[in-house]
């Protein structure tokens, strides 16, 4: 035994991931913890997938319901959709299996906002959880669970589900404890105000109280978390870095912001993770974090003391900064707050605030409408995670590309989305290594030459600039031209040519 679990009770439930796995009934509906690779269960969920291969080696059907706090990893999303295990999932997701799978019309797939989906738990909207499955760094002596490197829904899926499932996993510091702020705005109609003033304030309690009579297996696992490294910062990354500096150093001189700036948020990637490096060598200081996730670059602003402090739900290292902050998880806890993803990601806290929000995306249009989630109208990529809640209430919000994808074929600039996360209200900067459209207080017919102009790559201006006159010519008089016949010529072009250029 790891010394990790002071409940007696649950100390005699300490049983093999195939023996809880065996606990589990088709159709049933499960809350794993985990968020962006980060404090999920490793060894439940390869259990349960090959006690599903088996029942579908003996022709029996066998699908699960999942819900997460995001993404998870290979040993969960992965090894379930390797066995077309998944019926239905929530929220966000990333793994390639799994995408392959809801492309395919295996599984189903509802994507809402990471800050919706605890909430729409707790009011039944997904009908009852049988089973809640979450990681911890140990069992206090009442049966207090204290969560690992994410949040997430834990505190949803363990206050609803009829059985509780641990997995206590000794790769994760002990350390950790203190990091995590547990702490519930209440239900309807009496949900509370959030005492947030501050990102770093505490509110809560560092671990989740939990109905120990629910608890019907605890495992003990020993695994890291997926963790996987980031790409080198390439050029284009840093040319689009650099720009939201400009733009954030241009807000300051207009007195709209501080060296200190306001909470950032920002998306996971190569571009946000090259912000967040740019950030490093700026004239900021004492800047904090308001965001899901704590990624490389904030550990590196913290260890420079530009950054005070970051509230965020999980983490999301590479395996090198992961191993950083297990090892000195004790310094970190005075400098970073884990929350459920419901606070971390509230609307109210983030537009009260004032949070500078940088997200990524696939395509936008001439007017600023944003496609965040899929390719040519259809194919799902990942899903829109919290980009949403962080976009309609932040200060700014900022949404950053390159101008081309599939090397070139692609303008991620285009007439109309060919589907809508974001929405022209809610999108104020966008931003390409191309250049930066500040889209604040712009009409429609001046938003499309300024995103034209400064974001398209230099080939695809002449034909996006003949759209829009034709457009303007066509629908003269109107508010926002279109060209109903020609405005997804660009993607079913590409459809047809493979190549959304027109040919000469
Ligand atoms: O595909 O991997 O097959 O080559 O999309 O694109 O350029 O590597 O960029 O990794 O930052 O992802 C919007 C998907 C961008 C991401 C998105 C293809 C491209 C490549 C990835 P390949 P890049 P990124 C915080 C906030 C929604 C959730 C969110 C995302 C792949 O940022 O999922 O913001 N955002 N959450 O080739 C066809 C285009 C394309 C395209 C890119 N126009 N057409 N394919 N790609 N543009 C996180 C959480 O909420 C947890």
């Amino acid at each position: 035994m790891s010394g990790r679990i002071a409940n007696p009770k649950l100390q005699g439930l300490i049983m093999s991931a195939d023996e809880a796995a065996a606990k589990i009934n088709p159709g049933d509906q499960i809350g794993f913890s985990g968020f962006t690779g980060a404090g999920y269960p490793k060894e439940f969920p390869q259990a349960l997938a090959r006690r599903i291969k088996e029942a579908h080696d003996r022709g029996e059907e066998f699908k699960v319901n999942v819900m997460t706090g995001a993404s998870t990893a290979p040993e969960l999303d992965g090894a379930l959709a390797e066995v077309n295990g998944i019926n239905w999932r929530m929220p966000y997701q990333s793994d390639p299996t799994l995408r392959k799978r809801i492309n395919a019309g295996d599984t189903y797939y509802s994507d809402i906002h990471l800050s919706h989906s605890g909430m729409l738990l707790d009011q039944g909207f997904f009908g009852a959880t049988d089973v809640a499955v979450v990681e911890a760094v140990r069992i206090k002596e009442d049966g207090a669970i204290i969560p690992s490197s994410s949040v997430g829904n834990s505190t949803n899926y363990l206050r609803n589900a009829n059985k509780i499932i641990i997995e206590v996993n000794s790769w994760q510091s002990e350390d950790l404890e203190g990091m995590h702020d547990i702490w519930s705005y209440g239900q309807l109609p009496n949900r509370q105000p959030i005492p947030i003033a501050d990102p770093g304030d505490r509110i809560g309690t560092p671990y989740i109280d939990i109905d120990v009579d629910k608890v019907i297996a605890v495992i003990e696992t020993d695994a890291a978390d997926r963790n996987s490294p980031f790409k080198p910062i390439d050029d284009d990354s840093k040319k689009i870095a650099n720009y939201l500096l400009d733009f954030l150093d241009g807000e300051i001189k207009a007195g709209r912001l501080t060296k200190e700036l306001l909470p950032m948020q920002s998306g996971v990637g190569n571009i946000p993770n090259a912000v967040l490096a740019g950030l490093l060598e700026g004239p900021y200081h004492h800047i904090t974090s308001y965001t899901e996730v704590i990624q490389d670059g904030m550990i590196d602003l913290m260890d420079q003391g530009t950054m005070t402090v970051a509230s965020a739900t999980a983490f999301s290292l590479s395996p090198e900064y992961a191993h950083r902050v297990n090892e000195n998880a004790a310094e970190y806890a005075k400098k970073i707050v884990l929350r459920p993803q419901e606070i971390s990601n509230h609307p109210e806290v983030i537009r009260r605030l004032g949070v500078i929000a940088c997200n990524g995306m696939i395509e936008a249009d001439i007017y600023g409408n944003v496609n965040s989630t899929h390719v040519t109208g259809s194919k799902m990529m990942n899903g829109i995670g919290g980009s949403g809640d962080f976009t309609r209430n932040a200060f700014v919000s900022c949404f950053v590309s390159p101008s081309r994808a599939k090397g070139g074929d692609i303008s991620a600039i285009v007439p109309m989305v060919s589907h809508v996360d974001h929405n022209e209200h809610d999108v104020d900067v966008i931003i390409t290594e191309q250049g930066l459209a500040d889209l604040r207080g712009l009409a429609p017919r001046q938003r499309s030459r300024k995103i034209i102009e400064n974001c398209a790559y230099p080939d695809y201006r002449e034909p996006l600039l003949e759209y829009v006159e034709r457009a303007e010519k066509n629908a003269s008089g109107l508010h926002t031209p279109h060209d109903l016949h020609e405005a997804f010529n660009f993607h079913t072009r590409f459809m047809e040519t493979g190549s959304m250029m027109p040919e000469k």
